[in-house]
């Protein structure tokens, strides 16, 4: 454990009875205007006015840590509380990938049985470094931005394509199209300078992005429901009292089912944010729809290979509870 941590555990230990207050920072990734980082200033705010020991500052936007290094940092203790973008994780294992593989789970009760079938093992993968799942933040469902019509992949082959995660570098090679990785606080200017021509993320980004200024199309493919995780460091929550361990994880539990409920207020509000602001809304055609499912259909057997026997599990279970 590092010295850092040890020190903090030391005052809580020592000096809870004097209701010392502990200054804590929880990195994340998106800025203040986004809903996830809203939720998570609530968690904050309940965690620090319900314990007398912890005080949490959230630093959203990436700011205190780059969005690449919070798990790390969260994980070897440098902070406690972090928030991510799962789908990152991939790399360090394919369940983090789950929620990222398109026409998989496209709608959000789809996506929380698909939650619900690999938490166990998504927490597992978790503590393995040294990190326990809080909470889970959906995103709305991820669809199409372009500067003009998409009636089918033809329409896209060629076309440089923001990538955010591992899977979504796969989905762009296999739709055709080039990837170009792009931080999301660097998507207006990207597009602006011409570096990308197209990007797969939801109306809720397009909206904080302001994506009207330098995007005409939005085509609802609806491809997958990612989702952020709120993760804390595992021998700091194991070595607090009993009652703060529980007050944490009841934020944390009340966190989540906000989150669920008003993702499906935001996906509908934030599309037709888009509309009003004079994005060109379409449905996909059935060519193009046909196009994307059996890259899904790749996708997914690509994803149960890499997961091994785990992955089909997870598949079969949630084909069988949809
Ligand atoms: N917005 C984030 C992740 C998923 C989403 O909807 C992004 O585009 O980076």
């Amino acid at each position: 454990m590092y010295f850092f941590q040890k020190c903090i555990l030391l005052f809580l230990t020592f000096f809870s009875f004097q209701a010392l207050a502990i200054d804590l920072d929880m990195p994340t990734p998106y800025g203040p205007e986004n809903y996830p980082t809203q939720i998570t200033i609530e968690f904050a705010k309940e965690v620090s006015s319900r314990t007398a020991e912890i005080k949490l500052t959230v630093h959203p936007g990436g700011k205190l840590i780059k969005h690449e290094d919070i798990f790390d940092s969260v994980s070897t203790g440098k902070v406690n509380f972090g928030e991510i973008f799962g789908g990152r994780l991939g790399n360090i294992h394919p369940i983090f990938k789950v929620d990222n593989i398109p026409f998989l789970a496209t709608d959000f009760d789809e996506a929380e049985k698909l939650f619900s079938v690999s938490k166990k093992i998504l927490r597992s993968e978790l503590l393995k470094n040294n990190a326990l799942l809080l909470y889970a933040t959906p995103w709305p469902a991820q669809s199409l931005y372009s500067n003009k019509p998409i009636r089918s992949l033809a329409d896209i082959k060629g076309l440089t394509i923001r990538t955010y995660s591992p899977t979504t570098e796969r989905l762009t090679t296999l739709m055709g199209g080039v990837g170009q990785s792009v931080a999301f606080g660097d998507i207006a200017d990207s597009f602006t300078t011409n570096k990308i021509d197209a990007m797969i993320t939801s109306p809720s980004t397009g909206v904080s992005q302001k994506s009207w200024d330098y995007v005409s199309h939005y085509s609802e493919i609806n491809a997958w429901i990612p989702k952020n995780l709120t993760i804390i460091n595992a021998d700091f929550f194991n070595n607090l009292d009993e009652e703060t361990q529980e007050i944490i994880l009841s934020a944390a539990a009340k966190a989540q089912t906000k989150a669920w409920k008003i993702v499906r207020e935001k996906a509908s509000q934030d599309t037709k944010a888009l509309e009003d602001n004079g994005i060109n809304i379409s449905r996909p055609s059935l060519d193009l729809l046909e196009e994307l499912r059996n890259i899904g259909y790749t996708m997914t057997d690509e994803w149960v290979e890499s997961a091994g026997p785990a992955g089909s599990d997870i598949v079969d279970l949630f084909q069988q509870c949809i």
